[in-house]
């Protein structure tokens, strides 16, 4: 990056301090990964200039042969990884993703069933302030009060009341596996049809440690930037009956131009999802968070439904007497990064929240296992126990750095950019 460091310093500045910010912290963000240095070759490549309207040999513009082999091949693995019928892997995001799906098959105000965000659903799925919720009817479903997991015969139940047009499941904060059949079943008894989001446990599909939802639901949709560890985007897979109805809808329908750096990276990393280290890299994603809800379960916290079986897990805070807002910040502060999160039935607001969301796909990614889990929890926890105190936040902070310079990011790039 040497044109840029001399011409733009200002950016050059901003991208060095990341990689260092990156490599110093411990990134416990359940949506954030670390992608291969080939990921990031390929999105920051010439694709970037290339407008690709259209699909694979049939498109708006010349000169496309090139950009045809990339997303013939990001789509080729996506179906080969997930055994799909069909793939698009032209969305810009997962909320892209979705808003197609929600616009290809409903018409404005039909009712859509759909996870609450204040018990771990998606803003994308329905959210008042979003398309979702503005354009569509959305009927909450929530979590058990008392085991905090999905209650399939309660979700029935709703779905008998409003007869809703699709049902969706996914979550972005919900530490337990998903039903894919029951959710199924509970779609066909009213008529719907099930839509699935598997933004979140899409490398845990991917490898086989999540069951699959493809045979369960007419479309899927994810992102490939968290457990998948590709680059920032979207795409949806769905029956080949419908591939035509969704082709349309991302284009012309909501997009224009594909990213085709970005579609590049997707193959890249789809190809790297294929792989056999790929999913001892998820199996180990599980040991973790398993590793390290247990140990915080043992320091006294408590944790969300349980414990999880997936990358992720919410701390409930209210008996530690601090805030999710006030613990994400004094985490930050000690080099260790998770967000705020509502707990289901949170009596705070989401700006503040009771619980925070901690999640191990990044860790992983750096070759952490098991013994540093332990030691990240009693991390955790002396922030925690003491989130006003410097000294505590400075003692963490060199834990933190001595332990990441153990398992460093992007060596070759720091070191270039250190030049
Ligand atoms: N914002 C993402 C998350 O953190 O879960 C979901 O899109």
């Amino acid at each position: 990056m040497d044109g840029l460091r001399k011409k733009d310093p200002e950016v050059y500045r901003a991208i060095l301090d990341e990689t260092k910010r990156e490599n110093g912290n411990l990134e416990l963000i359940a949506s954030e990964n670390f992608v291969s240095e080939e990921v990031l070759e390929a999105q920051g490549s010439v694709l970037t200039n290339k407008y690709a309207e259209g699909y694979p040999h049939a498109r708006w513009y010349n000169g496309c042969h090139n950009v045809d082999i990339v997303e013939d091949l990001a789509i080729e693995r996506a179906k080969k990884i997930f055994g799909a019928e069909h793939v698009n892997v032209q969305p810009h995001s997962g909320t892209q993703a979705n808003m197609v799906v929600y616009f290809a098959m409903l018409k404005p105000g039909e009712t859509v069933l759909a996870m609450d965000l204040a018990c771990g659903g998606h803003l994308s799925h329905g959210h008042p302030h979003n398309f979702s919720g503005k354009f569509y009817k959305i009927v909450p479903y929530g979590v058990n009060r008392d085991t905090e997991t999905l209650d399939y015969d309660e979700i029935g139940s709703i779905a008998r009341e409003c007869k809703p047009r699709m049902i969706l499941a996914g979550a972005s904060a919900y530490p337990r596996m998903l039903d894919f059949k029951k959710f199924r079943q509970i779609a066909d008894s009213v008529g719907a049809f099930l839509f699935v989001d598997i933004a979140h446990i899409a490398g845990l599909v991917a490898a086989g440690l999540h069951e699959s939802p493809i045979n369960y639901a007419e479309f899927v949709t994810s992102t490939t930037h968290k457990t998948l560890r590709g680059p920032r985007g979207g795409f949806i897979m769905c029956r080949k009956e419908f591939a035509k109805k969704i082709d349309s809808e991302v284009f012309p329908g909501l997009q224009g131009g594909p990213l085709m750096h970005v579609i590049a990276a997707k193959a890249v990393c789809f190809k790297e999802a294929l792989s056999p280290a790929f999913k001892a890299y998820q199996k180990q994603i599980l040991k973790n968070a398993k590793a390290l809800a247990g140990e915080m379960a043992k320091l006294g916290y408590r944790i969300v439904a349980g414990g999880t079986d997936t990358h992720l897990f919410l701390l409930d805070l209210t008996a530690k007497d601090v805030t999710g807002k006030d613990a994400a910040a004094a985490l930050d502060k000690a080099g260790i990064t998770v967000n705020k999160n509502l707990i289901p039935y949170d009596k705070k607001s989401p700006f503040v929240a009771s619980g925070v969301r901690i999640g191990t796909p990044a860790v992983t990614t750096r070759g952490m296992k098991e013994p540093q889990m332990k030691l990240i929890a009693h991390l955790i926890d002396e922030i925690l126990s003491n989130p006003a105190d410097e000294k505590a936040a400075s003692n963490v902070r060199k834990e933190v750095k001595g332990l990441v310079s153990k398992f460093p990011l992007y060596k070759s790039l720091v070191k270039a950019l250190e030049r």
